[in-house]
């Protein structure tokens, strides 16, 4: 049992690093979360999903339109963008032509008080419900953008998954092919650097430890 287990764990972690180098994904964290989702997609027969910065944008725009507080996420008080807030604010913010917005095929969101890896934030919460692997599993999703965010001086840590069916490159193109790109949140995509966020971390978590904030929420919606 702890051998096959052993060579089960081996396995992914072989299968995940050479993955990661493929891809050349940047050191970003929403980068390597989409990076594990496609892994975890195609390990369950599902299609890769092309990686858009446009969408990817968004859906930190997302994030902040939310507004929420940590431990709403998923409960009774959890507020949600109106569908309107797409194209009047996310997109112009984003820099997005908004004829190029295709459907949201699906949303994903999470939030920890406390700066975790990307593929802890998949397995601990982004997948915490069953009804988000139905989400990130789901066919008919041909485009993902990745995002998180943390407010200002460090926690809560915000993450999430937007998914479009859209045809990846004639939908969220940006005007003059180019992301713009905020500190320290970071989001996928835009073959960019961003290490803001694990800054903040380090100088935070020891912090935590002592405080013992940790709210853990999962978010989902299926559109
Ligand atoms: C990987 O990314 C680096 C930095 O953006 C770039 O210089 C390099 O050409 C890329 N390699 C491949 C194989 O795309
Ligand atoms: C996949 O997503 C689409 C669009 O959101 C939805 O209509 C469909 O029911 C989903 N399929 C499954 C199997 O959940
Ligand atoms: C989509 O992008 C790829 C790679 O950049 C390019 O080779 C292809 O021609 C593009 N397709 C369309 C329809 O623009
Ligand atoms: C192959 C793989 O990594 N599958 C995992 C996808 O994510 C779910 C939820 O975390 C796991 O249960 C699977 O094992």
């Amino acid at each position: 049992m702890a051998t096959s287990l052993c060579i089960i764990f081996c396995i992914l972690f072989i299968s995940s690093s050479s993955a990661l180098d493929e891809k050349n994904v940047t050191k970003n964290p929403a980068d390597e979360l989409v990076a594990i989702v496609n892994i975890n997609r195609t390990s369950h027969k599902s299609s890769s999903l092309t990686n858009n910065p446009g969408l990817a944008c968004i859906a930190l725009q997302y994030i902040k339109a939310y507004q929420g507080k940590c431990d709403e996420v998923g409960g009774p008080d959890a507020k949600k963008p109106a569908e309107s807030e797409f194209a009047e604010t996310f997109a112009p913010n984003c820099g997005v032509e908004v004829a190029t917005l295709a459907p949201i095929t699906g949303r994903v969101l999470g939030c920890q008080s406390k700066y975790i890896k990307p593929d802890k934030v998949f397995t601990q919460i982004l997948t915490m419900k069953s009804t988000s692997l139905n989400i990130i599993y789901n066919t008919t999703h041909t485009e993902i953008g990745a995002a998180v965010s943390g407010s200002d001086g460090g926690g809560p840590y915000f993450w999430c998954l937007l998914f479009s069916n859209g045809k990846s490159n004639s939908s969220f193109v940006l005007e003059r092919g180019e992301a713009k790109i905020t500190r320290p949140s970071c989001f996928s995509g835009a073959n960019d650097e961003c290490s803001g966020v694990n800054g903040l971390l380090e100088n935070l978590s020891f912090l935590m430890i002592f405080v013992g904030v940790f709210v853990v929420g999962c978010y989902t919606i299926l559109v």
